[in-house]
């Protein structure tokens, strides 16, 4: 190799050093977005679906078994060893779930469903009083909330609406008019809303 190719050469390791460092600190980045399951950042990349009316808001729901990388993620996934204290009796651990964003606008709101978990899920949009928190419904006997007052629901794989539930690495999807006001988005399959299945979603 000749000596004059050394300077490109190493600023081709700069470079590559310099991308390395870059990709590593994104990938942090989205991890520390992500990863914090108290919060209700969730985007993930799109699946093909219908055309939804309204606004559009994407809802990720995952549990242990799932994960959020994708696949069958071991123990060591982003919720690896956690778990739940009595929460209920299917043993479902962690469970989240999580919205694209935490306020839409009044009127016409899709809600897209992904289930990336293992388990089959379903998602139950509830009002939520004025002072209460996502997560402070009693939980009755069979491990599942009042759904008085329902708004709608998508548990139907690869549907809208209602159905049998939403299979694991499927989407459902329901198109609603929502007024504004405070909604908990819940998945009331028994002891998953205990294990941590609820999320605010706000329309003005
Ligand atoms: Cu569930």
């Amino acid at each position: 190799m000749s000596p004059l190719r050394r300077p490109s050469r190493r600023l081709l390791l700069a470079g590559m050093l310099a991308a390395v460092v870059l990709a590593a600190g994104s990938t942090v980045g989205l991890a520390a977005g992500s990863g914090a399951f108290g919060g209700q950042a969730a985007t993930g990349t799109r699946a093909p679906t219908p055309a939804l009316a309204g606004a559009v808001v994407d809802v990720t729901l995952t549990d242990m078994g799932g994960g959020m990388m994708g696949g069958r993620s071991g123990p060591g996934s982003m919720m690896g060893g956690q778990t739940m204290g009595g929460s209920g009796r299917i043993g479902m651990g962690v469970a989240r779930v999580l919205v694209s964003q935490g306020a839409v606008s009044a009127g016409t709101v899709s809600l897209r469903v992904r289930n990336q978990g293992a388990a089959t899920h379903e998602l139950v949009v509830l009002p939520l009083p004025a002072g209460q928190p996502a997560g402070a419904r009693a939980v009755g006997t069979d491990g599942q909330v009042d759904e008085t007052g329902s708004l709608g629901e998508a548990s139907r794989s690869c549907g809208a609406g209602e159905g049998d539930g939403i299979a694991a690495g499927t989407m459902g999807w329901v198109t609603l008019t929502l007024q504004s006001g405070r909604y908990e988005l819940v998945c009331n399959l028994p002891g998953h809303y205990q294990a941590g299945m609820h999320a605010e979603l706000d329309v003005n």
